[in-house]
């Protein structure tokens, strides 16, 4: 299966809501750079479509996601401009996804752009603000079962996210100790710490800094980075209310 005709058959699935068997079934020799040259495919489309590039998005930061999905190393995607949702439009727009889930997260803005690995210290100077904030995925393979290639080509299951208010934290170190609360219609049904992510949440913008190196890429001043879940994802049903709370950051609540 070449890149283009794996991004040709993601987009033909993505547009007609279905979901595919995962690439890696019938070739097991697919690799992670085969998944970032579909990825690249796949944001090159999109640009001439007329998406703008707003940010990047770490997944499988946290063991509870890596030990869900099955898959043990962090993978980057990219944000566009037409994925962020508004929270009063989320209920309109659910039934565009096949297969949606909800996942709670740390948001950072970026002070500088990026483009050389950073230390933990270089990537707190690197933040002006932060957010609380959730990531709607849509995996286009059937029931999320992938290997890693193929995540990384379904852009790391990206589809939507929702942020809350910017928040400019005085002491980011704090950032691992954000308790952060997840509630389905009122009922606590995940909890962590912001340690969840690769043990600080500033590491997800280490781990970019070096992705974004290797592959000679920037991401411009201004960009928002989506940090991964802190805790597993929960299916997004219509009629359902999903509230995030982290303390010192703020709560951000959507009704579907
Ligand atoms: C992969 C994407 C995971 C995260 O924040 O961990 C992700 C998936 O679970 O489908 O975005």
């Amino acid at each position: 299966m070449t890149p283009a005709d794996a991004e040709a058959a993601l987009r033909a699935a993505r547009g007609a809501r279905r979901t595919l068997a995962p690439f890696t079934d019938a070739d097991p020799t697919l690799d992670e750079q085969w998944g970032y040259d579909v990825q690249s495919l796949d944001r090159a489309r999109r640009l001439g479509s007329g998406e703008t590039v707003i940010g990047a998005k770490l997944g499988l930061t946290s063991a509870a996601k890596q030990q869900r999905m099955n898959v043990d190393q962090p993978i980057v995607g990219f944000l566009t401009d037409v994925m962020r949702v508004e929270a009063g439009s989320l209920a309109r727009t659910v039934p565009g996804w096949a297969q949606p889930r909800i996942e709670p997260e740390i948001a950072f803005v970026t002070a500088q752009a990026l483009s050389a690995p950073l230390t933990l210290d270089e990537a707190a100077r690197a933040v002006d603000g932060v957010c609380v904030a959730a990531e709607v995925i849509d995996s286009r393979y059937d029931g999320y079962r992938f290997r890693l290639p193929d995540v990384v080509a379904d852009n790391t299951s990206a589809a939507g996210f929702l942020v809350g208010p910017l928040a400019r934290p005085t002491d980011l170190d704090e950032l691992a100790r954000v308790r952060c609360e997840l509630e389905v219609d009122g009922h606590v049904v995940h909890e962590a710490t912001g340690a969840a992510i690769l043990g600080h949440p500033l590491r997800a913008l280490v781990h970019l800094s070096e992705h974004l190196a290797r592959r000679g890429q920037t991401l411009p001043a201004g960009s928002l980075v989506l940090a991964g879940a802190l805790t597993d994802a929960v299916p997004l049903l219509g009629g359902s209310r999903y509230t995030i709370r982290m303390t010192g950051l703020g709560t951000l609540s959507v009704g579907a």
